[in-house]
């Protein structure tokens, strides 16, 4: 599913974030940027030990904010890392944090000149959002920057399941 945004698109697809190759991909990673599981797991992997050996040297990142590293070995020239909150139910704290990781990360990606950037489905796995809470609010805080920022020509979600797909299509539509 593609929709035009202004001048820009925002695309819903599924598959693996690894495999982009926009000027950058997010992370959903967590506050100390060492790694972990899900999509963190999976980009380490695919960007191979220099990505870490870069994330070592950043000394971490909050929760709702945003730093950027090269890409490696992925096709994606840079990594965008965001960390989303932990879901304890739902609150409007926690949503502002969902929203600043979304938020932040293109903020990021337009200080560097990217203009076309993919992002996972955050906070969604390990830490609990639930789907269909949180496609509105990613897809808000997304086509809210690009009716601002127009130099940003594409965002691409990827969604890891057909499920999660269908959950950001029922949002978007
Ligand atoms: N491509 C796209 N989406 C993926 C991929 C992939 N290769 N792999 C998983 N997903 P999660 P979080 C989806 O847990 O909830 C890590 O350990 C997955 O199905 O990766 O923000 C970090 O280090 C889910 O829908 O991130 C943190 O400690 C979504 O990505 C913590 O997990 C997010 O799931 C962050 O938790």
């Amino acid at each position: 599913m593609e929709v035009k945004i202004g001048s820009s698109v925002l695309e819903l697809v599924q598959g693996d974030i690894t495999e982009q190759d926009t000027g950058a991909i997010v992370n959903a990673a967590n506050r100390a940027l060492l790694g972990g599981g899900g999509v963190d797991g999976a980009i380490h992997r695919a960007a191979g030990p220099e990505l870490l050996d870069e994330c070592r040297t950043l000394g971490g990142c909050d929760t709702g904010d945003a730093v950027i590293t090269r890409g490696y070995k992925l096709k994606a020239r840079y990594v965008i890392h965001t960390v989303g909150p932990v879901y304890r139910g739902a609150n409007p704290s926690t949503e502002r944090l969902l929203e600043s990781a979304y938020r932040r990360s293109l903020e990021v990606a337009r200080a560097k000149g990217i203009r076309s950037l993919a992002f996972p489905s955050i906070s969604t796995g390990a830490y609990g959002y639930p789907l269909e809470e949180a496609a509105p609010v990613a897809l808000r805080t997304v086509i809210k920057f690009l009716r601002a920022h127009p130099e940003i020509e594409r965002v691409r979600f990827v969604l890891y399941s057909p499920a999660d797909l269908r959950a950001f299509e029922k949002a978007l539509g």
